[in-house]
């Protein structure tokens, strides 16, 4: 592959069959038009990948074929048998619009591109797929067919498979609505194999993908720890007539809150952008905690640690030690905490998010609120919310917003009934071994001395390459 020319394929079969939805799929652009409808794609549309402003390679989405028996029966009675009569018929056809979309979809094979065939291996086969298949092997191009099943069940899967190991130089799974990047990768290491000659300009195409990964999960990586350091670090302060006025402790509080779910929301976008999410929005299904309240009481209970593990991951991270319970418990109201025998009750009187922002406006620092005079004025703080469990409800929700963008295909349109990996209502940091939840303590104690750089940065180093192998881990985990 010389830098001028990258490798092409060419998405090609019949219509309806998901070949715009692979296309999105393996592009990572959700720009090309998917419709239930068969005839969407009229013509030939490329879909470069561009990594460092190069372009990597390139995926042509086409038509499907409109006419494949008489195109076929075209081709038997012409005296060559090779490549040449693929163009000659399409020279002859140019102007029927019955042969429209076969002159579209064979344009760029007869131009030099690879073939990827789509089937939607949850039917049987027919004698148009025949046709086609056989038109395919008559280009002479190097050819992989795709199974591309829109149902479950594997009928007639074994029957696909017989057929294209006759026409075709390799065969592979791929369904356009789940495959991440695990599988978009096992394709693109299948291709490598169609074609000795290709094998070189596969193996940089390859590289630049996998190299293109590494940097997402190192940017990943970042904004976690951004995120991590803006949220915990959050203060809100507000001018209130006099204490207990209990109007303006609650507008500081759903202001506290709203901020910081706003903080979520922007490192959500972010994510989105970086996994070139662009266009469409998903949510996470109903029953993910990430849509739940950060600040609910069942999310701070499902994610982030238990009891013991936080008091382990502070003593090992050589901060407040199992000891200094308040200090890990800090953000939950003092009330709560001591009043309802928090020792000796379950996770909710320890944890209970909203409990956290009922804080009584009555001491001088009550557990995240603060109420100080100045100037003669009351004046009333939240935050910085320096909680451990709260640092890992948030770290926990970023990781499996991450899985979720990571495993939504770009080729997929709407919600799916089985998105068991958006699901997820467990978090991640629970089952992290003790050295990963220590750098991440580490870092927690970290901001709460921003002053102290030098520190602060050795930490977040340390941190960022514990995420990294995390979220590498998670992109190649096969989908629950
Ligand atoms: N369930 C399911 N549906 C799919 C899958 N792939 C594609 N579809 C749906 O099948 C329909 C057709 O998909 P397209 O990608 O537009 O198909 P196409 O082959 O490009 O169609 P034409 O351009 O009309 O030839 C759309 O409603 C897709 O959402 C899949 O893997 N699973
Ligand atoms: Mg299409």
């Amino acid at each position: 592959m010389s830098d001028s020319v990258p490798l092409r394929f060419a998405i090609v079969g019949h219509p309806n069959e998901g070949k715009s939805s692979v296309v999105s799929t393996l592009a990572e652009d959700d720009t090309v038009p998917v419709s239930p409808f068969p005839g969407e794609t009229r013509t030939c549309h490329v879909y470069p990948v561009i990594i460092d402003g190069r372009i990597i390679v390139e995926f042509i989405d086409t038509p499907g074929f409109q006419n494949p028996r008489h195109t076929l029966a075209w081709l038997e009675g012409h005296a060559e048998s090779d490549e040449s009569a693929v163009r000659a018929f399409r020279e002859a056809h140019l102007a029927l619009p019955a042969y429209q979309h076969e002159c579209q979809l064979l344009q760029p094979i007869v131009a030099g591109a690879g073939v990827i065939f789509v089937v939607d291996g949850s039917r049987p086969m027919r004698r148009d797929d025949l046709a086609e298949m056989e038109i395919l092997r008559r280009t002479g191009r190097p050819r992989m067919a795709v199974i591309n099943s829109k149902e479950y069940g594997e009928e007639y899967l074994d029957e696909w498979k017989t057929a294209f190991r006759k026409h075709f130089n390799s065969v592979r799974v791929f369904n356009a609505h789940h495959a991440n990047y695990a599988e978009r990768m096992a394709l693109l290491e299948t291709l490598r194999s169609i074609d000795q000659d290709w094998q070189p300009a596969m193996e940089q195409v390859i590289r630049a993908f996998r190299e293109d990964w590494e940097r997402r999960i190192a940017d990943t990586a970042d904004l976690i720890g951004e995120l991590l350091k803006t949220s915990t670090n959050h203060v809100v302060l507000a001018d209130c007539g006099e204490e207990g006025d209990k109007e303006s402790e609650e507008r500081l509080k759903e202001r506290f809150q709203k901020e910081l779910r706003e903080m979520e929301r922007r490192f959500h976008q972010r994510i989105r952008r970086l996994f070139k999410h662009n266009i469409f929005h998903y949510e996470p299904p109903a029953e993910s905690a990430l849509q739940q309240n950060l600040f609910s009481e069942r999310v701070w209970k499902v994610l982030g640690l238990d009891r013991t593990q936080l008091i382990w991951a502070a003593a090992l991270a050589g901060g407040t030690g199992g000891a200094g319970l308040d200090v890990l418990f800090h953000g939950i109201s003092a009330g709560v905490f001591t009043a309802s025998g928090a020792l000796l009750g379950g996770l909710s009187a320890y944890f209970g998010g909203e409990r956290l922002a009922r804080v009584k406006a009555s001491g001088p620092r009550l557990m995240g609120l603060d109420l100080s005079r100045r100037l003669g004025r009351t004046q009333l703080k939240i935050g910085p919310m320096h909680n451990l469990q709260f640092f890992f409800v948030l770290l926990d929700r970023a990781l499996i917003f991450f899985s979720h963008v990571i495993n939504w295909a770009h080729g997929r349109r709407e919600d799916l009934p089985d998105d068991e990996a958006g699901k997820k209502t467990e978090g991640y940091t629970a089952g992290w071994t003790n050295n990963q939840r220590r750098s991440a303590t580490r870092y927690f104690e970290a901001l709460k001395h921003l002053d102290d750089v030098e520190n602060l940065e050795r930490v977040l180093k340390e941190f960022q390459e514990i995420l990294r192998q995390v979220l590498a881990v998670m992109s190649v985990a096969k989908r629950p």
